[in-house]
């Protein structure tokens, strides 16, 4: 019995130092867990080609100071269970040094948790709602919050037109970042000195809106302000104009892609939508980033590809000066996950998005932001027009 026992603790003993031994595997695996498949994926989709840029960029240019990266992705899917799940594999399977994820901000408040229990560096490339860095220790973003964007759609809103006085606002009740976001649309305008005549509600399920649409017009409304995702918010678009509304509409975060183009068609035409990078940043980085991007995928980046692309090279400018210190492959994992998250929160990025940092909490330190209006060419063609 004591001998059983002893080879059992020795056992034990060995299975925990051969798991603290554990190194970090080359090229060097980035977790990324992005929205690939659902309506979230309208979104998601602008992440991984963002990502996938990131990856190619870096490792043309020599990867971690000579040591190629090597993105893992993993499915998110549009729920909080699929970004646990995307989590749960990157972190035990693929043994990823950092995460850069998930899309939506309703994920990473179930998701972020998992990676900062187990300390993993977690970069949220496009959450935006309020309280993302607070999760944890472990949780940074590259994506500026609501209080930060979002009110520039506003003043930018009342300058194309003075006289909007009445506004109607709608968000997605059933989304963090859209309850989020609304709040800071609904204050900006009452700071702003505009009446809130209706406030609607929706689900980001929902494509029947008719119930909002009406109390919009019964409210006689000049500004329309849409806080949603890309399907829901094409929709009630498109709606809004069928049923004759005729004023400004303000479209939210999460309304920023081409991709909801076939949603809302000759209707998105018009939409005012702040942003948070424009392809005119004039940072040497970025007109470089846009150059090679331009090249490939015959577009200007879009903010998500972008925001998604800094993400990925957060983590691995911040790999490069751990690595310069003590050689990536002589870590063990479970440090250098821990040393990564202390190296991205002080580190200085010259990034797409600009000269970025962040607080000690992990929130964006950003300087430069903008507003763009969708043109519709026709129902399947348009761009992001930027306002001066
Ligand atoms: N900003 C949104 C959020 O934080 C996501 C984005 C992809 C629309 O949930």
């Amino acid at each position: 019995m004591k001998h059983l026992l002893s080879t059992t603790l020795t056992l034990t003993a060995l299975a925990s130092s051969y798991a603290a031994a554990e190194k970090v595997a080359t090229p060097i695996p980035i977790g990324i867990a992005v929205a690939q498949t659902s309506n979230t994926a309208l979104l998601g989709q602008e992440q991984v080609i963002g990502a996938r840029f990131a990856e190619k960029y870096i490792n043309a240019r020599g990867g971690i100071n000579g040591t190629p990266i090597k993105l893992v992705f993993q499915d998110t899917g549009g729920d909080e269970a699929g970004a646990i799940n995307a989590f749960q594999n990157l972190i035990t399977k693929d043994k990823v040094v950092g995460i850069v994820g998930p899309t939506l901000s309703q994920q990473a408040f179930s998701a972020d948790p998992i990676a900062d229990r187990a300390k993993v560096p977690v970069v949220g490339p496009s959450n935006t709602a309020k309280g993302i860095p607070q999760i944890g220790n472990f949780v940074a973003r590259v994506s500026a919050p609501v209080s930060v964007v979002a009110p520039n759609a506003i003043r930018t809103a009342l300058r194309l037109d003075p006289k909007i006085k009445k506004v109607a606002v709608l968000y997605a009740q059933n989304d963090a970042f859209s309850t989020s976001e609304t709040g800071t649309f609904q204050q900006t305008a009452k700071d702003q000195g505009l009446t809130v005549s209706t406030v609607q509600k929706f689900l980001t399920t929902d494509s029947d809106f008719t119930t909002q649409v009406t109390a919009v017009l019964n409210a006689d409304v000049d500004l329309v302000i849409v806080s949603g995702l890309a399907n829901d918010g094409g929709n009630l678009v498109k709606q809004l104009r069928q049923l004759g509304y005729k004023g400004s509409i303000i479209g939210g975060n999460g309304l920023n892609t081409s991709n909801m183009f076939p949603v809302c068609q000759q209707y998105c035409d018009g939409i005012i939508i702040a942003q948070a990078y424009s392809p005119a940043q004039p940072s040497a980085n970025n007109q470089l980033f846009v150059k090679e991007y331009s090249a490939q995928y015959k577009k200007a980046p879009p903010q998500f590809a972008a925001q998604a692309f800094t993400g990925v090279q957060v983590v691995v400018d911040a790999l490069k000066v751990i690595d310069r210190k003590k050689k990536l492959g002589e870590w063990e994992l479970a440090d250098l996950r821990v040393a990564l998250n202390t190296q991205i929160l002080v580190g200085k990025y010259s990034t797409p998005l600009g000269a970025i940092s962040f607080d000690k909490e992990g929130e964006l330190q950003q300087a430069d932001f903008y507003v763009a209006q969708i043109k519709m060419k026709d129902a399947k063609t348009g761009s992001f027009v930027f306002l001066k």
